[in-house]
């Protein structure tokens, strides 16, 4: 394969570490900046937006999450000079635990690791076939592992949403297989103006590969190269929010080690750049963005005298409901992510709520074809004792098998021999979400049977490297004798999709002021890892808003 065409796109083997300090974000933050104040926009003292979320407010817009969607929507509305109220399920995550740190380890999951459960409920459940599964104390932790009948989805709580939890894997898809994401969407805008702005803004860079052809914690992905090339497949870079010059330190020993303390799925104390380090950040320093913590949304109705009238469960870090607060927002942004968005909205047009939504909110929900694996490699390959927990690569059979697969870590502090892999693939399946009254829930009709094709699409690339190394599939990761971590997904993906329950700039249908913003606009599928693409449409339809509706 090619090098990469655009930037932070899928990059080859030979490309060179660099930030994608994009001028179209400066020069579109700077555009934004400095428009004449939008008529109708709430442009009163600065000082006014930083009382949090109080009852019977009004504000101009709320966002719902602080997410990328949300994240990107409260920047750009607040340059604009709009004040922006952020109502956030999930926690601060600004204050350290007893143990001097924000976020637990991942191999010592605690209270801090897990949204309201008493047991832990890993991705990887099992090691050697035994399951390591344990009880953690119930409390508002930073990951969900929400569970529908035929799928657990994994999502980020918490101020920065799925940026808290993610491996920061930044990837923009190939240009020629943007019109299946976004069909709707001009391609020529997306990698000319948005995809930049949405990696600048997010801070995204590359490793270094000459550092990466020596580095002890990268052996495993060299493995993963060396197998991907005896078997013929094109293996990529893949750009990344973590800062390489950190890891590169880690690495030294002269920086307190994050990804190669095996950090991720509980949070990094050090080295990512979570979206509170840039566009939340970015925000806060407008004065004009207040952000609410441990605030769920559970209802938004047109109000009385204009606007919409949002209802607010402020719950502490048991759950419990500690005060309901009712305000009045001009405009509201949904951006509580797919699954969070989807909920809302099925629950809202049945309730009553907002009946005229129409009946393509709740549809087109896919898992992004994720499919885990892993192989059990000769004792000549090992992988590393010590490996990072941030991915740096992948191989892309997309065009030919249907897969692509990151080259993933499996840093358990021992040599295991095991190359693991989750692959996104093109599966077709798409799910719907729908209210059941009686049960008081909203539902997802995903089945298990579904992720076939992914596990057929992962083959194209598996089944020919283990023919090739004469090696065979782990059974031991995701159950006793089970090869196929197909009960997941990482990347929940849409639910409002673009231009069919919204327009093509996220406004949805029969409601004026209410907009979706957030990964519920994509179809199911992006082909890569999804945050760059959610980030850069949010980029492109906060524009146009900004632009014609205030
Ligand atoms: P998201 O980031 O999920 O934010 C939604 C926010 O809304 C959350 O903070 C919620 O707590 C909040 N919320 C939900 N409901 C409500 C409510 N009713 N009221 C108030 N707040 C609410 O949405 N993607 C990549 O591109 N690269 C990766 O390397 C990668 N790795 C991942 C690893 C893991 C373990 C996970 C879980 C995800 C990963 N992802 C990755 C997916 C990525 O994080 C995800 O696509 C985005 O975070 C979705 O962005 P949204 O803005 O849609």
């Amino acid at each position: 394969m090619d090098a990469a065409s655009e930037p932070g796109t899928l990059s080859g083997a030979t490309s060179r570490r660099r930030f994608i300090a994009g001028t179209g974000s400066l020069l579109g933050g700077l555009a934004l900046a400095g428009r004449a104040t939008p008529a109708g926009a709430r442009s009163g003292p600065r000082a006014a937006s930083a009382a949090p979320l109080t009852d019977g407010a009004r504000v101009a817009a709320l966002v719902i999450g602080t997410g990328y969607g949300g994240s990107v929507a409260a920047l750009r509305l607040a340059e604009a000079g709009v004040d922006v109220h952020m109502a956030e399920m999930g926690m601060a995550w600004d204050t350290p635990g007893p143990d001097g740190k924000i976020f637990a380890n991942t191999t010592s999951p605690d209270y801090r690791s897990y949204w309201l459960r008493t047991r832990t409920k890993q991705p990887l459940s099992n090691f050697l076939g035994f399951p390591i599964d344990k009880a953690v104390p119930r409390h508002t932790g930073i990951l969900d592992a929400e569970e529908f009948g035929g799928i657990t989805v994994y999502q980020g709580r918490g101020v920065g949403g799925g940026s808290l939890v993610n491996g920061g894997m930044a990837v923009t898809p190939r240009r020629e297989n943007f019109a299946a994401v976004l069909p709707t969407v001009d391609a020529a805008e997306m990698y000319g103006t948005y995809y930049p702005r949405a990696n600048a803004g997010l801070g995204v860079n590359t490793v270094d590969p000459d550092w990466f052809e020596t580095t002890e914690c990268y052996q495993y992905a060299r493995v993963g190269r060396e197998h991907a090339r005896r078997s013929g497949f094109p293996f990529v870079f893949v750009p990344d929010v973590y800062d390489w010059d950190h890891m590169e330190r880690e690495q030294a020993g002269t920086a307190p080690r994050s990804a190669l303390a095996g950090e991720i799925l509980y949070g990094n104390n050090h080295g990512k750049k979570t979206l509170q380090q840039t566009y939340l950040a970015r925000a806060k320093a407008t004065g004009r963005v207040t952000v609410s913590p441990l605030h769920k949304v559970t209802t938004v109705a047109p109000a009385a005298g204009g606007g919409y009238r949002v209802t607010i469960d402020q719950i502490d870090t048991e759950g419990n409901t500690v005060a309901t607060k009712e305000v009045t927002a001009d405009r509201v942004f949904f951006a509580a992510g797919s699954v969070g968005t989807s909920k809302l909205l099925v629950k809202l047009r049945a309730t009553g709520a907002l009946p005229r939504l129409n009946d393509e909110v709740g549809t087109g929900w896919g898992d992004n074809g994720n499919v885990m694996c892993g192989r059990a490699n000769h004792m000549w390959d090992a992988t590393g004792a010590l490996q990072s927990s941030i991915p740096t690569a992948g191989i892309d059979n997309w065009a030919a098998g249907g897969a692509f697969a990151e080259v993933a870590p499996l840093p358990t502090g021992i040599e295991t021999y095991a190359s693991f892999y989750l692959s996104i693939t093109k599966n077709p399946h798409r799910a719907r979400f729908t209210w059941n009254a009686a049960a008081g829930r909203a539902e997802l009709d995903w089945q298990t049977a579904w992720k076939q094709p992914s596990i057929d699409a992962a083959k194209t690339i598996f089944d020919k490297i283990n023919a090739k190394e004469g090696t065979i599939y782990r059974t031991d990761l995701f159950g006793a004798y089970k090869i196929w971590g197909d009960h997941l997904t990482y990347h929940p993906l849409g639910g409002a999709v673009l231009g069919r329950a919204t327009d093509n700039y996220g406004r949805l249908q029969g409601y004026p002021g209410l907009y979706v913003i957030d990964g519920a606009l994509i179809p199911g599928n992006t082909s890569v890892n999804p945050f760059v693409t959610i980030t850069a449409l949010a980029e492109r339809n906060i524009e146009k808003i900004v632009a014609t509706d205030l």
